[in-house]
């Protein structure tokens, strides 16, 4: 693999990626397809050596455009999407545009010159798992966890639109034989991560003077995995894994938002109950975890960052130090949230 382009690669998750693979595999040429919506940013690119990572400025949407760059690649690994919820639920639209449409126009290309697809998805689209206090004896064990078997039963907008572009992947497969992989991640947080999403938003508040804002009670488990792992858990499968499965990737972290809050505001020096409790999520889902078995004994994979409370350390300094990389948003972000008594 001489060629890959990235798709969403000026986002969160995909810059990571894409340094995972400038660092790690020096063979290798990255182009960037991003469209650099208020989520993508130039910046999460820079220091990266112009002979080997590319960005293009456009839409997965684009049908002349993909044609034009998919036509010379060795693989396309998509992370472009509309990626959160709270935005899903105030305007669906671009999440169909993006999510479905985009991801439509890529395999389209991808079955047309027939390039390796890797399809990067969420455990989103599974819907949710009950809490471990309300199943029978009461948290005894660990419940049930989300494996590529279970049933798809997303909640909403974003979840559905990721999970009706995994279900135009695993037909390109059959039908068209799309030479194609998906995984399903669980919650990633690390440097870079935009404010709107939960770890980077209570952090951020609290360096500006804000109270941290918990949902709800704060019971909904969310299974965190460190977007370095998440990277090389998607080179494993671009690699390794075999056309046509699905591999979920998690790295056993749950932990309820309340503890999350909790654990960010000890380690930034604030008492514990120094948050407030917002108006809830609609449709909220209660509990995500990953069994990532399948990744691990098939292929090898395993984790690196599991060590939750330095990882959280690392991201807390991460943005204390990179202040000009979030500060232009953060007013927006929050002006937004008010509206809905977030
Ligand atoms: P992000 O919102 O930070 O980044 C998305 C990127 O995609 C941005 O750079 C944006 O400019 C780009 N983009 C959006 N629409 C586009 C379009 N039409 N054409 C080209 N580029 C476009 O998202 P993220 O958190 O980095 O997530 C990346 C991927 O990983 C998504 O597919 C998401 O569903 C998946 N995922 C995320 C998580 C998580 O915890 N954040 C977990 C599992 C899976
Ligand atoms: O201010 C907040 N307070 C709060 O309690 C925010 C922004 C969120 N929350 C809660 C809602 C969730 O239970 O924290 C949890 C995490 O919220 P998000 O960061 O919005 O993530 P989530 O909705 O779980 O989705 C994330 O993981 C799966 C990513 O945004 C998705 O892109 C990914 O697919």
């Amino acid at each position: 693999m001489q060629h890959i382009i990235v798709t969403g690669g000026a986002g969160f998750i995909g810059s990571n990626f894409v340094h995972y693979v400038i660092n790690h595999h020096p063979d290798v040429k990255v182009t960037v397809l991003d469209k650099l919506t208020y989520a993508g940013n130039r910046a999460n690119l820079a220091g990266l050596p112009e002979n080997r990572c590319e960005l293009i400025v456009g839409d997965i949407a684009d049908a002349e455009l993909v044609d034009k760059i998919v036509k010379d690649a060795d693989a396309v690994v998509h992370y472009a999407a509309e990626s959160h919820n709270d935005n899903s639920l105030k305007d669906p639209y671009p999440f169909v545009h993006t999510n479905l449409i985009g991801t439509y126009t890529l395999i389209e290309a991808c079955r047309k010159y027939d390039v390796r697809f890797h399809h990067v998805s969420t455990d989103e689209v599974y819907g949710d798992l009950p809490l471990r206090e309300d199943l029978p004896g009461h948290g005894e064990g660990e419940g049930e966890k989300f494996t590529d078997k279970t049933p798809y039963n997303p909640s909403s907008p974003y979840s559905s639109t990721k999970a009706g572009s995994d279900l135009l992947v695993k037909a390109w497969v059959r039908s068209f034989g799309l030479k194609a992989t998906l995984s399903n991640c669980s919650n990633n947080y690390g440097p870079y991560q935009h404010i709107e999403k939960f770890i980077p938003r209570q952090i951020t508040n609290i360096l500006s003077g804000i109270k941290p804002k918990l949902y709800g009670q704060g019971k909904n488990v969310r299974d965190w995995i460190h977007t370095e792992d998440h990277s090389s858990a998607v080179w494993t499968i671009l690699t390794k894994g075999k056309i046509g499965e699905t591999y979920l990737i998690g790295a056993d972290g749950e932990e309820d938002n309340k503890t999350v809050i909790e654990l960010i505001l000890e380690l930034m020096g604030q008492p514990k109950d120094a948050y407030e409790h917002v108006n809830d999520r609609a449709g909220h889902d209660l509990r995500y975890a990953i069994d990532a078995s399948k990744l691990r004994d098939e292929l090898g994979w395993t984790p690196q960052f599991t060590d939750f409370r330095a990882g959280l350390e690392d991201t807390i300094s991460w943005y204390r130090e990179n202040q000009e990389w979030w500060q232009g948003q953060k007013e927006e972000v929050e002006a937004n949230y008010a509206k809905n008594g977030q």
